[in-house]
């Protein structure tokens, strides 16, 4: 008898692969990393670090397997500058890294953490050291956001997670510039009642472009009488109208399990920001930041991903 759900994403035994110990200067934590791949094929990681003020800045980590030996920066690679962006004033957090072919350019977005709650904002870099800020893209509060790698018709796009009411859905906005957004879509709806994505859900790495559509891992958000619990789930989208569910995962594929996961300054919480694909464009590799706490690792495979989606009822 089998009675095991399908493990589709495969934990790193030596998990979880960073922590505040490997830290070149002091912190709290580091957890919820963007990723991509450098052009030489370094993996590289902007963790969201927190410091003991409890606020956070990030942090560039570099790694040539992405797997282990990861060089650590010296000092904050990108810290809050609220003088000239007040709406950093209590920190930055969560970036998504997407590398855009046409700007020859990484596009970073991450959460800005303003006195009334998360907004999007949105940096440029070449290089992960200097970078350019575009500053608040999307008020608060607003957050989980990422841009698509390059335009649908004339203009980006970009994924992301206002909240408006007592649930948060997830939306695509669209921009001529990068700077002025609109024609706001509602794509993903939290569920209600007792799903486990019910209430609350967000995007977590970036949508990922494949033949069937936009692939997106988000994370659900399932609250019970002991707090908390974040899972991933599946969805699919049309790759010429993003806007457009195809398919969407009545069960999630990955939640907290292993006491990394369970046990944090958050409990219960798998929350990836980044995922990177090996040389057989099939291999995806995703890097969560587990329990608000360390940083880990879990590889599946796209084409499983979207049998199994396909095979969801
Ligand atoms: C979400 C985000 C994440 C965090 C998670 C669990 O709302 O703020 O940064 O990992 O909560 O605390």
């Amino acid at each position: 008898m089998n009675n095991k759900y399908p493990e589709l994403f495969k934990r790193y035994k030596q998990n979880p692969i960073l922590t505040a110990a490997d830290w070149t200067y002091p912190i709290n934590s580091v957890f919820n990393p963007g990723a991509t791949l450098l052009q030489d094929g370094t993996t590289l990681l902007m963790c969201r670090v927190e410091n003991r003020n409890g606020q956070s800045h990030l942090c560039a980590a570099r790694s040539l397997n992405g797997v282990d030996n990861w060089v650590i920066d010296k000092k904050p690679t990108l810290v809050p500058d609220p003088k000239n962006f007040p709406e950093e004033i209590w920190g930055i957090e969560d970036p998504r890294i997407t590398w855009i072919p046409e700007l020859k350019k990484y596009a970073v977005v991450y959460t800005a953490y303003t006195r009334d709650g998360p907004g999007v904002a949105l940096a440029f870099t070449e290089d992960f050291h200097f970078f350019k800020r575009y500053g608040i893209i999307m008020q608060p509060d607003d957050k989980d956001a990422a841009l698509l790698p390059h335009r649908v018709g004339d203009y980006w796009a970009l994924i992301h997670r206002p909240t408006s009411s007592q649930r948060s859905h997830i939306w695509i906005s669209y921009s001529p510039d990068l700077r002025h957004w609109g024609s706001h879509k509602l794509i993903l709806e939290a569920r209600k009642g007792g799903w486990w994505d019910a209430n609350r859900i967000g995007l977590s790495p970036p949508p990922i472009e494949t033949p069937e559509g936009w692939l997106m891992i988000y994370h659900g958000v399932k609250q019970n009488a002991a707090g908390c619990i974040y899972r991933l789930g599946l969805a699919l989208f049309d790759l010429k109208k993003p806007e457009l569910c195809i398919k969407r995962s009545n069960e999630w594929i990955f939640g907290p399990e292993e006491p990394y996961e369970k046990d944090g300054d958050v409990n219960k919480v798998v929350f990836p920001c980044g995922y990177t694909l090996a040389s057989d464009g099939d291999t995806i590799n995703i890097y969560y930041g587990a329990a608000d706490m360390s940083i880990a690792l879990a590889t599946s495979s796209i084409k499983e991903l979207l049998k199994w989606l396909e095979n969801q009822k």
